[in-house]
């Protein structure tokens, strides 16, 4: 434990996260490409280089680039016709199930597994009813799901197996890219994102006939000139993008490396003191990315709530973030539909989670001295403040029509 006088906030705000940046003349040097042949985006000469590029990484042809991950799935499910029903999971960002609303299809919504918070393949068959058509789960925090069952159950049941997997760039399980499973997967290259392309995204797919449709779907559905063969919309990433995700890539190994290393120092300060839970370590075969640091705050253990941590936290400039708070059943705008599973793994977490931060130009001191903090906060949990922010939610789960 530290000394509790010298605890002193920061001076600056630390975020959860802060996009790495490539030198700034290395940036400059490549947009000379741009200004000379002024081409801004369409498909043009540096999103090739990054598709090709991106390829390489993930190792395969199989894959289609947009201008943000929310725009890829849409498209993603769109263009493989999914409809009816979809199982997923609640413990996300309200992305993925808004890009099931906007296909007009029904989420319904799985409870998750305790340890990585992935979609429980064991709650999953339970929802199968003859509207489902596919599975959507989540890598939630870069943790891969459990590939091998929610692939059985869709392979049995005939199934479509989508990955949302906006966390999960540069993770890999056994010797492939995380991108390889399922019938298809969404990447987010955010600027929140350990790696980025200032905003962006990625399908990668099974079936190599998709891409056309993707192409057509992203840019109006032009085939040619003068043929629209699909009613698409515009969800080209630009030049500018695709220049910066081909520079943030150069540096993908620096990136994973320094976000293993604030995870080892959070883990070593603070997985022994009580009521605060880390995700035990991935098991050996997955090369994990480490872009989120999430931690689970047990109330009567640690003597705060996640909430009292979270807002004592800013009083010392340090803003984490609950991802993934409330679940996404309990957004207004989910609150009518139907849930059939009391979601009880998931209320808990969602309740208990805290995302610490975590980014490369984060200094190791930094790290310590948030955990400094976050020591001295349970030293002193009887003092009162007051909580500001309190979603209120139902709790009980509705009944299917
Ligand atoms: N599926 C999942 C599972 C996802 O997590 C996401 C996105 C998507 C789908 C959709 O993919 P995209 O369409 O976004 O490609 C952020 C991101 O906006 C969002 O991309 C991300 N997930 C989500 C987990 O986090 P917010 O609302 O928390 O972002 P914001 O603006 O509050 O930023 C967080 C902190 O980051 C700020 O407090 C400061 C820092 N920051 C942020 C930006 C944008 C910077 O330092 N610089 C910046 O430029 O959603």
């Amino acid at each position: 434990m530290t000394d509790v006088k010298k605890i002193k906030p920061f001076d600056k705000p630390i975020y959860i996260t802060r996009p790495f940046l490539p030198p700034l003349n290395e940036f400059c040097k490549g947009l000379e490409e741009m200004w000379d042949n002024h081409w801004l985006t369409n498909d043009g000469p540096v999103l090739k280089r990054f598709e090709k590029q991106l390829a390489n990484y993930v190792e395969t042809e199989n894959l289609c680039v947009f201008t943000n991950g929310t725009l890829a799935l849409q498209i993603g499910l769109q263009g493989m016709d999914i409809s009816g029903e979809v199982i997923t999971t609640p413990f996300t960002f309200v992305a993925t199930t808004h890009a099931l609303y906007w296909n007009k299809i029904r989420p319904v919504f799985c409870d998750i597994e305790p340890d990585y918070y992935t979609l429980d393949p064991e709650k999953v068959e339970a929802l199968i009813t003859p509207w489902t058509t596919a599975i959507l789960a989540v890598h939630v925090f870069g943790h891969p799901c459990n590939l091998k069952k929610l692939q059985e159950i869709a392979l049995k049941h005939h199934l479509r197996l989508i990955y949302d997997a906006a966390h999960a760039f540069g993770v890999r399980v056994g010797n492939k890219s995380i991108a390889q499973f399922g019938d298809l997967s969404m990447f987010s290259f955010h600027a929140t994102k350990l790696y980025h392309s200032l905003e962006g995204g990625m399908l990668t797919f099974h079936d190599p006939g998709l891409k056309k449709t993707f192409d057509y779907l992203k840019n109006f559905g032009f085939k040619s000139e003068v043929e629209v063969v699909m009613p698409g919309t515009n969800a080209k990433m630009n030049e500018m993008q695709a220049l910066m995700g081909i520079q943030v890539l150069t540096y993908m190994e620096d990136l994973i490396a320094k976000q293993k290393e604030i995870d080892a120092i959070y883990r070593e300060r603070l997985q022994d003191d009580p009521g605060i839970h880390f995700c035990p370590e991935l098991p050996e075969n997955v090369r994990h990315n480490y872009g989120y640091v999430p931690v689970e705050i047990d109330e009567k253990e640690f003597g705060l709530s996640r909430d009292e941590l979270y807002e004592r936290l800013k009083h010392y400039n340090v803003f984490t973030r609950r991802y993934f708070y409330p679940l996404i059943c309990d957004f207004a705008c989910y609150q009518s539909l139907s849930v059939n599973d009391p979601l009880r793994v998931a209320r808990k977490v969602s309740d208990q989670i805290l995302t610490l931060p975590s980014y490369y130009e984060l200094s190791l001191d930094d790290v310590h001295r948030i955990c400094d903090i976050i020591e001295h906060i349970h030293s002193r949990k009887t003092e009162k403040i007051q909580i500001t922010e309190k979603v209120t939610r139902p709790y009980k789960a509705k009944v299917m029509p």
